[in-house]
């Protein structure tokens, strides 16, 4: 497969409610979109990185200027597929999120090209999923106890609060005691904490707790391995964990007994299966993060949480959740699950008139 040009393209879509976690406040997700065309046909990915570096050190102007400048260059001498695009960025340092863009549109136009899609090349066992919805930092505990209210009531199986210092054991303990011992409860600092604060967060023990999600920063293996030692809840990476060897790595030092596996922090969604694979060797469960994904990013990752060890719900929630209006079809829930995409590449694409009236700036990369 030949490619012939690239399609950058910016779009805003507004938040239905503020996303706040210890990081910032998000009222619109500015996503960068990349649509690949080839020889045998067109597909369409989603870039992860955000507006701005705060979760990762990526970001969206970085991104779409390191695939203008280098990884759509590097791409345009090569007969492509899937599991050529990666070797040929390999010397390009860094930018993940960038690569594994990149890389799933590939994909997509590639299994499109061959009627597949891609839960099933991955290696996908069900055909629809269990899903978990993440909660925000709120203004006020009684309104986050209406936010998880609603979300047990459209189905959600698993509430993931946000945390940081100053909210984090009585926002808990209130859910806790609101909803019930039923509820699958998790909580997610997005490394907030300092290793001194082990102690205090040790007392999140009492909640039953599914995981407590990067406590620390993400180079301070260390730090989540000591915590783990001192509480029986588990400690669940998400930064920390940029490739299978990090994972094997944070594995063996016991910083962690669960997995985050987002694909654009880990450079695609074959990346992403190795570390599904080494973790499933391992014992760990994993599950799929989200990024506040478009249609299309969320999509792909459905195809990705279908894989065997995927046995925790992911942050793959329905469009309601985040969008009045997505870039394309909306995902919802039926009975608590969201339908894994069936047809060919992703199984879905944007919906022009959306995408037209989400669209912020367009770019097109052609061959040299
Ligand atoms: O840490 O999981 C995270 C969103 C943006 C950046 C980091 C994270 C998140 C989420 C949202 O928690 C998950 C979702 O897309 O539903
Ligand atoms: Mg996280």
């Amino acid at each position: 497969m030949k490619l012939e040009g690239v399609e950058l393209r910016r779009v805003a879509l507004p938040l239905v409610t503020p996303f706040r976690t210890s990081l910032g406040t998000q009222t619109v997700r500015d996503a960068l979109l990349v649509r690949v065309a080839t020889d045998e046909g067109e597909g369409w990915a989603e870039c992860a990185a955000e507006d701005e570096p705060t979760y990762s050190p990526e970001y969206l102007e970085g991104a779409a200027d390191v695939i203008r400048r280098f990884l759509v260059p590097a791409l345009f001498p090569i007969d492509l597929d899937p599991a050529a695009v990666a070797p040929a960025l390999r010397h390009l340092r860094g930018h993940p999120m960038a690569k594994s863009a990149v890389e799933a549109a590939v994909l997509d136009a590639w299994l499109r090209a061959r009627g597949m899609s891609l839960a099933a090349y991955l290696g996908a066992v069900r055909r629809s999923l269990p899903v978990g919805v993440s909660v925000g930092i709120t203004d006020t505990i009684d309104e986050l106890l209406d936010t998880v209210d609603r979300h047990l009531a459209a189905g959600y199986a698993r509430v993931k609060l946000k945390i940081e210092p100053g909210w984090d054991l009585e926002p808990v303990a209130r859910v806790r005691e609101t909803f019930g011992a039923g509820v699958m409860l998790t909580v997610d600092a997005n490394t907030a904490y300092r290793p001194a604060d082990a102690r205090h967060l040790a007392e999140l023990d009492a909640y039953g707790l599914a995981m407590i999600e990067q406590p620390f920063a993400p180079d301070d293996l260390h730090a989540h391995a000591r915590l783990a030692a001192m509480i029986g809840t588990p400690i669940c990476l998400d930064e920390s964990i940029t490739s299978a060897r990090d994972a094997v790595t944070a594995i063996r030092q016991g910083a962690c007994s669960i997995i985050n596996i987002k694909p654009g922090r880990v450079g695609g969604y074959l990346e992403a299966r190795r570390i599904h694979d080494v973790a499933t060797a391992h014992g760990l469960p994993v599950w799929c993060g989200g990024m506040l994904e478009t249609g299309l990013g969320r999509a792909a990752n459905l195809a990705l949480a279908a894989l065997p060890g995927f046995t925790l719900p992911g942050d793959i929630s329905a469009t309601a959740r985040y969008y009045q209006r997505d870039i394309t079809a909306p995902f919802t829930l039926v009975d608590g699950e969201l339908a894994v995409p069936a047809g060919p590449g992703i199984g879905i694409t944007p919906e022009p008139s959306d995408l037209e009236a989400l669209t912020t700036a367009t770019e097109w990369i052609p061959a040299p």
